[in-house]
């Protein structure tokens, strides 16, 4: 096999004990966790983007990662490209991956020639998914690439451009129902703006979700039943991005009545740059019903930009799993490596390390939030703490049956009250105490 393959057997689970660079410790795939296989659990995905096509350039420097995959053409290259990424997904053993078209696809000289390589290689790639068994989480179209773009694609001040985004997102609708996908996602890199002086947010809005009901419609019209997703970013490469966060989402889902359809796809840098945490995204999603699927990286605190790093924090692979199995696992989505190497990681072999390492994570993450729950003293510190909405007034609060003038009478003849303590930092102890067993 090409680009340093060659001769790499798969991955096996080894035990915490293991010294061995390519094994996993802690993910152990067919390991029982609440009644389901630890991969099913997990359903790790590989990025198309990051893993095949990154190629470690940054503004200050060329490629550091050789990514000249054999062949005459632009479409055999693609093919020796598309086995690599299934002899990479075999040794780690991941069964999922995610596509943008113009990861998989040459780019060809027009939107025709996409498409018509989209087709050729899409036909090309569902033979190696029959061979595999692996199969397609989500695909999406990549518009904002390209410098047609520049001002935005589905909010674009041009109508000629949004007929170009509409296209490639109709093709690229066409090859994830080709290959099977449970998703469809929305990322709006570039649907956003630098200067109110140019900028007419209302008209951009509203098209922006024209565009996506065209989508649905179409995509429905096709006999997809999977989910949509939006993935939600505040910022970079646009100054200001319309899908900010989670909560900024919900409302324009509500207001323009695709709340049925679409979810959230939560990645883990994009919700610090929001400023949030993790955790608070994904919690804003279950609470909302939009929970759907979770591009699985971290960012640098130091550096503060779009690091899209191997996730390595235990404790938010932690808490994150905890939101997973509230919500009560994945149903279409799963976990996206969205996540690349540094570009002094050049090798193969450092991007099966990575993985690995973000894989175990992940594992240790799952393992924990479980004996996190299992344990119950959170939960139940939880559950105590809202207790006086059961019973008596609090009941009726929740019930909808009293209103301002009762509770006025209720809290005119109440003693003073005190408030309970709320107790962080024993919750924070006893977190530890669950993670820790040195
Ligand atoms: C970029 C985004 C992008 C989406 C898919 O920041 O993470 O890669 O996941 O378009
Ligand atoms: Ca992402
Ligand atoms: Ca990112």
């Amino acid at each position: 096999m090409v680009n340093g393959l060659t001769n790499i057997p798969p991955v096996k689970f080894e035990g915490r004990d293991s010294k061995k660079a390519l094994s996993f410790k802690y993910y152990n795939p067919d390991e029982m966790i609440q009644g389901k296989k630890m991969k099913d659990y997990l359903k790790f995905a590989m990025s198309y983007w990051h893993t095949l096509c990154g190629d470690g350039t940054d503004p200050f420097g060329s490629s550091t990662i050789d990514r000249d995959y054999s062949g005459q053409t632009p479409m055999e290259k693609a093919k020796t490209k598309a086995d690599v990424a299934f002899a990479l997904m075999q040794i780690l053993g991941i069964e999922y991956f995610c596509f943008h078209d113009l990861d998989i696809a040459p780019t060809g000289n027009s939107l025709k020639e996409l498409k018509n390589n989209l087709i050729e290689i899409t036909d090309y790639i569902k033979g190696l998914m029959d061979k595999t068994g692996i199969k397609l989480l989500w695909g999406t179209a990549n518009c904002f690439s390209h410098p047609r773009y520049m001002n935005g694609a589905g909010t674009s001040p041009q109508a000629d451009i949004f007929a170009c985004a509409a296209a490639q997102i109709k093709n690229a609708i066409d090859a994830t129902i080709k290959l099977g996908g449970t998703g469809y996602v929305f990322w709006g890199g570039r649907e956003g703006y630098e200067t109110l002086l140019n900028t007419n947010m209302e008209i951009e809005l509203d098209n922006m979700a024209k565009l996506m009901h065209m989508a649905v419609d179409y995509a429905r019209s096709k006999g997809f039943t999977g989910d949509f997703y939006i993935e939600p970013k505040p910022k970079e490469p646009t100054k200001h991005q319309y899908d900010f966060d989670v909560a900024t989402v919900v409302g324009f889902l509500r207001k323009y009545g695709l709340d049925k359809d679409f979810k959230m796809n939560i990645e883990a840098n994009h919700a610090t740059l929001a400023g949030h945490t993790f955790q608070h995204e994904l919690n804003v999603a279950r609470v909302n019903n939009v929970f759907g699927s979770i591009d699985a990286n971290q960012g640098d605190l130091l550096l503060g930009w779009d690091t899209d790093q191997f996730p390595t924090n235990v404790y938010d692979t932690t808490l994150c799993m905890l939101e997973v199995i509230k919500a009560g696992g994945f149903t279409n989505g799963g976990l996206n490596f969205d996540a690349k190497v540094r570009r002094a990681s050049y090798t193969m072999e450092d991007i099966i390390l990575a993985y690995i390492s973000g894989m175990d994570t992940f594992a240790l993450g799952l393992k924990i939030a479980n004996k996190i729950i299992e344990d119950g003293r959170i939960d139940e510190f939880v559950s105590r703490r809202y207790a006086s909405y059961k019973t008596g007034i609090g009941a009726d609060i929740i019930a909808g049956r009293t209103n301002l003038e009762e509770l006025e009478k209720y809290a005119l003849e109440l003693p003073p009250v005190e408030p309970h303590p709320g107790k962080q930092e024993y919750l924070e102890a006893v977190f530890n105490n669950v993670m820790f067993t040195v």
